[in-house]
């Protein structure tokens, strides 16, 4: 690696993605990207474990169409004026122009809803929690960057559910920041949750639960939200349904999502200045064995590598052997991020034993041979530790406390990080704490809140967190 983890976070970002094999950036379309087969195996591990919570949650899988009728994408006033600026339209089939325009999902809730409305016709329909992993499209205009804002979001994973009752449906939202929180603390990605200002919250949505988290340039990445639409969907889209006393009603709705943002994630939080630190749960390769030759023994050490391969069958294991040095081959393989690698030479063998290198301490140390098994397990769970721990103390320290807009502006503009504030809840206040720090108020605590507000010096009525973002 050229560039430095966190003195030169955007510059080392690109490099890895590119040299570790994740992406290849040279698509010819803007914000548009391939994934190539190794950062395609880290993509499956991640989609994998969301679909295992969700399964076992009683979510159910299913596959809604990319194509949005104009009509329908149109019905929810709020919903497109929010997106309406960020939406791809199929105009023509062929040379024929469309008598219907059909918008790509920049989302599915369009998609989704009008096919609700005739699944549910009773309480008993209810709750009806489907989810899909899905390609999304949404024309941004900010800056684009691989994994993080992105014109085609390849690994959304959406969730929509449907509920009896206001209380059901609330229920719901803490159901779907419980999994999520299983997920990230799963893959050792750090968050701050929190509640959206009103005035940036899901357009369509009552409120808006967000995840977050800091990356090691101090900027922040939203993760995840999660949604509680009440029946504002439902109203327009009439799903209503027999509630126990025989009258219609509306449904109560919720929908939340995660997309390739976790992924980078995963890589940036993970990294350092050689390169990637893969969790074991997500590497594609967790053990990479390099046999060292010398001269005469070639043939030994090779046979002695087999069966080593055959040893740890367990994990996925990979033996590089390739005609280059042993120092060309770890770099290679720390650059990839994998989280342990076994050295096998005359020496080891001779006296039945086998070195292993951690990848995220650079521990180097040599175990018996006939343990290699089980301390390979036991090494892995404590990167596993290690990098999830590392990256939470991380966050943390990079959130501070401000009393006033100056030391807003200087913990988060200077230093680089997040602040913890008051404000007094009003949004006209709001707004003008944001612009006079000129940083952005991520979202409210649930915390109680004591003194006064940053903005006016009013009593404080929310605690919040103010940074700045991707
Ligand atoms: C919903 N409807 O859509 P959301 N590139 C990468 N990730 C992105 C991008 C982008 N351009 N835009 C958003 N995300 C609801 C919930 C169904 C599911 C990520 O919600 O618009 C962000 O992490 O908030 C965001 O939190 C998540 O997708 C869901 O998108």
């Amino acid at each position: 690696m050229r560039e430095r983890w966190k003195e030169n976070f955007s510059e080392w970002y690109s490099e890895v993605i590119e040299r570790a094999e994740i992406l290849d950036v040279r698509y010819p379309v803007k914000g548009v990207y391939v994934w190539r087969p190794y950062g395609f195996k880290i993509r499956s591990r991640v989609v994998e474990l969301i679909r295992r919570i969700l399964d076992a949650t009683g979510h159910e899988e299913a596959l809604f169409p990319l194509l949005i009728p104009e009509h329908e994408f149109a019905k929810e006033a709020k919903h497109i004026a929010g997106f309406e600026d960020e939406v791809y339209w199929v105009t023509h089939g062929g040379l024929t122009e469309l008598k219907v325009k059909l918008a790509l999902r920049p989302t599915s809730e369009t998609a989704i809803y009008p096919i609700f409305a005739l699944w549910i016709r009773s309480h008993a329909d209810m709750p009806l929690k489907i989810y899909q992993v899905v390609n999304t499209f949404r024309y941004e205009t900010k800056h684009t960057r691989p994994l993080i804002r992105l014109r085609e979001i390849t690994t959304f994973k959406e969730a929509h559910t449907a509920h009896a009752s206001a209380e059901d449906a609330e229920r719901q939202v803490q159901e779907a920041i419980a999994c999520y929180k299983r997920f990230f603390d799963a893959l050792g990605v750090p968050y701050i949750v929190s509640r959206r200002p009103d005035w940036d919250k899901f357009p369509g949505a009552e409120y808006t639960v967000a995840f977050d988290t800091i990356f090691p340039d101090g900027r922040t990445l939203q993760i995840a939200t999660v949604h509680n639409l009440g029946q504002n969907f439902s109203r327009t889209f009439e799903i209503t349904f027999e509630n126990p006393q025989g009258e219609q009603e509306y449904a109560y709705q919720t929908c939340y999502g995660i997309s390739d943002r976790v992924i980078a994630a995963l890589l940036a939080l993970h990294g350092d200045d050689s390169g990637l630190c893969l969790m074991p749960e997500v590497a594609p390769i967790q053990v990479v064995v390099v046999p060292i030759w010398f001269k005469d023994k070639k043939e030994l050490v090779d046979s002695e590598v087999e069966k080593l391969k055959e040893e740890l069958r367990d994990f996925r294991v990979h033996v590089d052997a390739r005609d280059i040095r042993p120092g060309a081959k770890y770099y290679d393989w720390e650059l990839k991020g994998v989280p342990l690698r076994v050295e096998l030479g005359p020496r080891d063998i001779e006296q039945g034993r086998v070195t292993l290198v951690r990848r995220d301490t650079g521990e180097r140390f040599s175990v018996p041979r006939s343990e290699v098994r089980e301390r390979v397990r036991e090494t892995l769970e404590e990167i596993s530790s290690w990098l999830r721990e590392r990256a939470r103390r991380e966050m943390e320290g990079r959130i501070h406390s401000a009393q006033s807009i100056e030391e807003i502006r200087s913990q988060v503009v200077e230093k680089g990080g997040v602040v913890r504030t008051t404000w007094c809840g009003r949004e006209a206040c709001g707004k003008g704490i944001e612009d006079s720090a000129d940083v952005d108020i991520l979202g409210i605590l649930e915390e109680e809140a004591q003194g006064t507000c940053v903005g006016c010096g009013e009593r404080a009525e929310r605690v919040i967190i103010m940074g700045r973002s991707y």
